[in-house]
Formats: structure tokens, sequence, C-alpha cells
């Protein structure tokens, strides 16, 4: 059976014309520094988010680890959303591998973090306390909704965090969701950060890969923990091939992907038994709930779903996350409207 499959953006397969160039790609000893492809695909990312380098690493949380762990040192400590993919889903790894203290905020329901919130939080010089050093967003904030952060926003946390001589870290996985749903650049959204991690296998369809973008100095020691945490990928050109075509092609089309997300919204608010969160979806993420009277859990709509050829992420007890891609089309989105539509109807006999 073939699946609509709707849990993540990260499913998505590589597409015919990144077959093509992953075939043909030149390659070389990229640990040497010496892919081609690779060194390409570094200077086009560098280029995108307006930074001086890029390092391309082979996940979005080795992105974000060895972003995190160059800026900061053992006990220094991060300011961070409560509900942002590095605190929640990256295995605790810049406290288990770099010592790393976390200090969560919480996240405003349009991703945010309150500006007052970041400064009663940024630690006095006090022997006491850690020595904050660093604070970080996301764009798009996958937990919040999939919402996009604005450039003024971002600009306003640089500001503060340069203030008090601290780096700001970006988490921009979807960054280029975030700057297709507001019409910018995605440079402009980067621009108030010292350091920005965006993902290739996401939205853009690539099989593998991120890249770290920021000055040459810290791309220098962002290399070395690479190499540290066993990143460093030798002919890594065959996949740096497809995230090319990735960033020259794919990287125009997300606002379809937005589209669909709101065509999937429209046709799942009609349906009495499912609750979707307010003003989903900001980009290509719909959040959902099961209605009060629904007498399964969101695990079992899942399996039942799955039955009838769509797959759905289930967020919590009751709780769904659909994520629209390349590989969704329109007729995708009303297989999942009508499953949808079947399994509660069923479920409510
Ligand atoms: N997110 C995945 C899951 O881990 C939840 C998904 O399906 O959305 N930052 C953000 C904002 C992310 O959403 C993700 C992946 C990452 C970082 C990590 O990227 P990878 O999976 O490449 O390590």
């Amino acid at each position: 059976m073939e699946f609509v499959d709707l849990r993540s953006d990260t499913v998505t397969q590589p597409t015919p014309a990144m077959r093509e160039a992953m075939a043909r790609a030149q390659v070389g000893d990229d640990v040497y520094g010496e892919d081609p492809t690779v060194n390409r695909l570094q200077a086009m990312a560098a280029g995108l988010m307006g930074k001086q380098a890029g390092l391309f690493v082979p996940s979005g949380t080795m992105g974000n680890l060895a972003s995190i762990l160059a800026h900061c040192g053992r006990g220094d400590e991060a300011i961070l959303g409560n509900k942002a993919h590095t605190f929640l889903f990256e295995a605790g790894g810049i406290a288990a591998l770099g010592g790393v203290h976390p200090c969560q905020l919480p996240n405003q329901p349009d991703g945010t973090l309150a500006l007052e919130d970041i400064r009663a939080a940024i630690r006095p010089d006090d022997p006491h306390d850690p020595v904050t050093r660093l604070i970080a967003l996301e764009n798009t904030h996958n937990r919040c909704g999939g919402v996009a952060l604005t450039a003024e926003y971002t600009r306003l946390v640089g500001e503060l965090a340069h203030q008090h001589g601290l780096v700001l870290h970006l988490d921009g996985a979807r960054i280029f969701n975030a700057a297709a749903a507001q019409g910018v650049e995605a440079a402009e959204l980067a621009a108030p950060a010292d350091s920005v991690t965006f993902c290739l296998s996401k939205g853009l369809s690539a099989p593998a890969g991120s890249v770290i973008c920021g000055s040459r100095e810290f791309i220098a020691r962002a290399l070395r923990i690479r190499k540290q945490l066993g990143g460093g990928m030798r002919q890594a050109g065959v996949l740096a091939a497809a995230g090319i075509v990735a960033l020259e092609t794919v990287r125009h089309r997300l606002a379809e992907d937005h589209l669909r997300a709101r065509q999937l919204a429209e046709g799942l608010s009609a349906n009495p038994d499912l609750v979707l969160d307010p003003g989903t979806p900001a980009t290509n993420m719909v959040f959902l709930s099961l209605a009060e009277l629904v007498p399964l859990r969101a695990a079992q709509v899942a399996e039942r779903l799955a039955d009838c050829g769509v797959k759905v992420g289930v967020v919590a007890e009751r709780r769904f996350r659909l994520v629209t891609h390349c590989w969704v089309d329109e007729a995708g989105v009303e297989r999942a409207v009508r499953a949808f539509g079947e399994v509660l109807r069923e479920a409510m006999i």
C-alpha cells in the first residue's frame, strides 16, 4: 500500500534530480577539506544565510550540538525554550556531552521567549552562578505549531544577547519555511544570530544533512567539535550534491506545502470529532486533538488511519501533528481528510 505519510517532513525521499546529482557528484576526502561538492554546498549555504562560512554536518541534532559546544564551555549556561527541539528531543546532548547547563524559559504560543524572561534569566557575575553564555531560538518553532519568528523579534533578542556579551544561536531547521511564510529572505531571519543551523533533510527533501553557518572563526571551532562527535564524513559530496539541488530548486516550492497544510486544516476542521489548534497551520504543520467525546486515544486512531494508508504523528495522548511536504499532493490531502472521517465515524457508532 502506498502511504500518505504526514508524520514529518523528514520522511521525504530524495527527488529524481537529487539522485542524478548524487550519482554524478565529484567527491574528495572532506576531512582534508578536499570534497569540492561539500565545499560548494557550504559556500552556497553561507551565502544564503548571510554568514562568512558554512559547515556540513550529518543532522540537525549535530548542527545544534556542535554550535552550542563551539560557543559554550563546561558549566556555562544556555537559555532556551521549554519547547525547544534542543531541549526536548536531542537526548540532552548539550548537557551530556558538553556539560552545558540548560536554562529553560516558557515558550510563548507564538514560539518566542518573552524578552523580560530572557533579561531576568541572564545571570549576574556571581561565583554561585553558572556563566550565562548563549540564547537559542528556533525558527520555525516545531512544538509551538510550526510558527515562524519574525526578523524583528530575532533582532531584539540578538540585541539583548550582545548587550550582555552573549551569543545567539538559531535552530533554523526549517528557516526556509519561515522565510517562505513571511515573504522574506532567510538571511534576514538569520542576520541577528551568531550561528544558525538549517536542515536539508526536512521539507527540502535531501536524504541527510544540515549546515551550520556563522563567522569563519566560529566555524573553525565547530569543525573541531564535529570531528570530536564523529561527524567527519569523508566523501560526503554524494550527500552534499542532493543538498545543492535542495537549495537550488526545492527551496523555492515550500509555499506549496503551506498551501497544502491549509487545505488539510480546512478539510479536517469540518470534522466535529476533531479540534484544530487556533491559528494552525502557520507553515507546513497542522496540530489538532480529538474532541472530548471520541472514545479513542490518538495512538489508536493513528493505527486505524495507517490501515487506511495514512500515517500521522502522535504527539500526546489525544493529540496529532500532521506535516505536509513535497511528497503529499492534493489527492493525498483529500485521502487523509477522508480517512479521519471514516475512522472517527466508525469509532463514534
Ligand atoms: N525534528 C523531527 C523530530 O525530531 C521531532 C521532526 O520530525 O520534526 N531542530 C528542529 C526544530 C527539528 O524539528 C529537528 C527534527 C531537529 C532540529 C533535528 O534534526 P535531525 O532530525 O536532522 O537531527
